[in-house]
This record gives C-alpha cells, structure tokens and sequence, in this order.
C-alpha cells in the first residue's frame, strides 16, 4: 500500500502525552505503508525519550526546535507556559517549516503533514495538512462549535453552569461547565497557561475549518451513539474514527515501562480487587484533596496502586505509605505501565482524571472508572463515561473530594450489583473496541482508508 513517493511527516505536540499517541500513528502508518516514507517530527527531547526500540526501517525520527533561546538556558527553571508559548512561537516562526524541509533534504521531499492538531501552524507550510487530535471528541466538537456556545451562554456561565446543553445536537448529558474551555490549572501564573492555550485553540479551530484535509479521532466506529457522530461529521471535514491508536498496527512493538514493579505486585492480589490511581501526566488534585483521597483509599480498605508524580509525595498524610507497606496493602510508584496494569486481572476500579488516554485504556481493561476532571475535555470525558458509556461516576462532580465520597464510590466500583453492572458495561466497550480492530474491522478499515488518502495527497 502507498506510492514510494510519498513521503508523509506525523509531527508530534511535544507536552503531556500527546507524543506518544502521534507515534502511535506513525508507526501504523509505516507498518501499514512499508513502501512509503514517513519521517516522525519532535523536539530533540521528545525524540530521546520516544525513538528506542525497534522501529520500521521505513520510519524516520527529526527533530525540530524546542524554542528555548539562549538567554532561557536550562529549560527545568521556566515554568510551564513559558515552555510552551516559546515552542510554538518557534514552531509558527518557521521551525516547523524547516524541520519539513531537513526531512525532505535527505531524498524524498515531505508530500503530506499528518500532525497533532495542536501543531496547526502545518495548515501554513504549503502541504496538506490532514490533523490528528488525541482528546476526547465531544470536546473537539465543542471546540468547533465554540463559538455559537460562547455567545449563547455569554458572560453567565457560572450562573448557567448546571443548565444542559440540550439545543445542541449529541450534547443533552453535558451541562455548561463540562465544557473544556478552561485550560491546565494556573492559579499561580497570571492567566498566562490560559492565554497561551486560548490562542493555541483559536488557531486550531480557524485553521481546520480553513485548511485541514480530513481528521482523524482517537475513538472507534460506533463508540459514539449516532447523533454526536452525525455533528461530528457535520463538523469537521472528512473525519476518520481510527482509534484507539495504541492498537493501530505496530503501534504496541514498545515494551511497557515497569521499573518500578507494578505487574510483579498486581501478580500476588485476588482478581479484581485492587484500586488504580493516575491523574496523567498535567492534571495535579489541589493538596487538599490530595489527602482526602489517600485517607478515602485507605479507608475501603482495598489494596492499591497509586502512579503520581514524585513531587507530590510529600503531600500525602502523615504514615500514609508506612501504614500501607506494613500491611502490603499499597504501592506508590512515579510511572506505572498504565495500559498492561488496567489489563491485569487483579485491577478492579480505576480513580482518574479522565483524560482521554486512561478512559480508552480503562475500557481496553474492561475497568469501571471513579472521575474526578480537571480541565479540558476531562469533564465531558468524565460525563460520557457516566452517563454515556454507564460503567463509572463522577467522584465529587465538581465539589472537593472529600475522604468518604471517595470510599464509597470506589467501594461501588468493586462490589455489589452496581459495579457488577459497570464492569459488565466495561467490558460490552473492551469487547467492541477489539471487534473494531479485527480483520474486518472498522477501526482497520477506517485506519486503511486512511493511509491510502495520506499517502496519496500531494
Ligand atoms: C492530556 O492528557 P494526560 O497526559 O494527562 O492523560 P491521558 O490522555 O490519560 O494520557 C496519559 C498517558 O500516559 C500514560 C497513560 C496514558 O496513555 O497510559 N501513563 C502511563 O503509562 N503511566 C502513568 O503512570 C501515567 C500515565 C490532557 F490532560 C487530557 O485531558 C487529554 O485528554 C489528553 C489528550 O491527549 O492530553
């Protein structure tokens, strides 16, 4: 499949976990596609964490700028939106440009820019551009549609927030304040995170109304009831459900990363018992909360496996850890094989931040979810998955967390017929998603038809 004159470059979002999703696609592109060329664009770091391993020999990595000037000097001292309006600032600047042109230098030239729909300044490099976005899709849509909501809801949203969004077609479970304007949390950084993802939105939105060939979603076929798949047809142009792609061919030849022992450890625990926590890679609980769900944790009594970042260890409440490891009934890991641990037998709930990687992960493990969203499309996320999908709920929904709420939804989650039902829907989604990527497939199809149209844009 494809003409060995194509040449197609899958750029890469080098923040949170964008990249990895983008390599995803690439590797199933060049798997697909052996005959095709296709170069993976990032930054020099992305490319150092992400390019080991075995690779397709038809796979190239290419490094693009960061954006750090000089003057910036060692990246870790500046804070997060710096990093990033610095990137895409260099990326508009004609960065991305020129990593296209380095990556045609060496034979054939780029024909086609399959790219991170964040990494929108493509529509401008004289390519067509088909963009690939890795949220959720009812807040793609509520991007696209941005606009009519805003002016409808105008400057009251705090006063509508629990109004429903029932004028728009598919949107009748989300209420106002699921939607997924507000960015990472910066209480601390002057409105600037929120400045630098309001432009970073506006040119996605104006760009792939203008320019964008077609647009591939992280989700499969049918994973939507019709009416939300219906606007999301209307909405964008030539839109191609070939999710998940971490099950896109080739796309799982990368070893999980298990340094820190979680498989070994859910090996020893009873069938569907143990609680899985993971807020992802940005989304941070305020310290409070923090606490509120380690005591709640504690409290059920369950065994789990807590992924958080290192630097909020010393967050949690006095012998929290000492406690569980005398008892052996925890681990707290800084990184865990999210996708094989919600697989494992022994994973009976799963305490998230629903970002959109760990609600398709959660259903790839048939595990009924406890959300508590942070920002973005995590709360339309975290809707769907109640109110949609029925196999979790909301923890809190939109109130602090507080230590008994969490012990009696995880509680819900791993026993009684409630959870029974949740689990039984979890694994109706595990069941389709594996029947959209058998042979015939609409995953597969979708993600051949795919191929066939990147590789023959030029
Ligand atoms: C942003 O998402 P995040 O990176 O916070 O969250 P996910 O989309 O859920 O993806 C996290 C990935 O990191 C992996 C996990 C997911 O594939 O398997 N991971 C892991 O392997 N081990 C760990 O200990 C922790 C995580 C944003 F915040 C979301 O709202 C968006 O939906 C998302 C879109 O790409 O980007």
């Amino acid at each position: 499949m494809g003409s060995t004159a194509a040449h197609v470059a899958v750029v890469a979002f080098p923040f949170s976990s964008h990249a990895p999703k983008l390599l995803a696609v690439a590797r199933g592109l060049s798997t697909v596609a052996p005959s095709v060329t296709v170069s993976f664009v990032s930054t020099a770091d992305t490319l150092a964490r992400l390019k080991g391993g075995a690779n397709p020999a038809n796979l190239r990595f290419v490094e693009m700028p960061s954006g750090a000037g000089e003057e910036e000097g060692d990246q870790a001292g500046t804070p997060m939106w710096r990093r990033l309006e610095m990137f895409l600032e260099a990326a508009e600047d004609g960065g991305l440009k020129k990593a296209l042109e380095t990556a045609g230098a060496a034979g054939v030239k780029v024909s086609c820019v399959v790219g991170d729909i964040f990494m929108s300044m493509a529509a401008e490099v004289g390519l067509p551009w088909v963009a690939v976005w890795t949220g959720g899709p009812t807040a793609l849509l509520a991007h696209l549609i941005g606009k009519a909501l805003r002016e409808d809801i105008g400057d009251n949203a705090a006063s509508r927030a629990d109004e429903f969004l029932t004028s728009y077609p598919g949107f009748g479970i989300f209420r106002v304040r699921d939607l997924p304007f507000s960015g990472p949390p910066g209480s601390t950084d002057g409105g600037n995170m929120s400045r630098v993802m309001t432009l970073l939105f506006r040119r996605v939105v104006e760009r792939v109304h203008r320019a964008a060939t077609a647009v591939a979603v992280n989700a499969f076929p049918g994973l939507f009831p019709p009416d939300i798949s219906a606007a999301l047809d209307d909405a964008l142009p030539n839109c191609h459900p070939i999710g998940p792609y971490y099950l896109l061919p080739g796309a799982g030849a990368v070893a999980a990363d298990d340094r820190h022992g979680c498989l070994p450890w859910l090996n020893d625990r009873p069938a569907a018992s143990v609680v899985y926590v993971s807020f992802g890679t940005v989304a941070s609980l305020p310290p409070d909360e923090l606490r509120e769900l380690a005591s709640g944790l504690e409290a059920t009594g369950a065994p789990f496996l807590w992924s958080l970042r290192e630097d909020s260890w010393p967050l949690l409440p006095p012998g929290f850890m000492d406690r569980a490891k005398a008892n052996n009934s925890g681990l707290l890991v800084p990184w865990s094989p999210q996708g094989a641990v919600l697989k494992h037998p022994a994973v009976g709930a799963f305490v998230t931040h629903s970002g959109w990687g760990a609600v398709l992960e959660g259903m790839s493990g048939g595990v009924p979810m406890a959300c508590r969203p942070s920002f973005g499309d995590q709360h339309m996320n975290a809707r769907a998955i109640e109110h949609l999908w029925c196999f979790g709920k909301a923890l809190g929904d939109g109130q602090p967390l507080t230590s008994a709420a969490v012990t009696e939804t995880v509680a819900s989650l791993l026993t009684g017929e409630e959870g029974a039902r949740m689990r039984a829907n979890a694994r109706d989604l595990q069941t389709r998603m594996l029947r959209a990527f058998g042979p015939t497939g609409e995953s597969t199809t979708n993600f051949h038809n795919f191929v066939d149209l990147v590789c023959t844009l030029v």
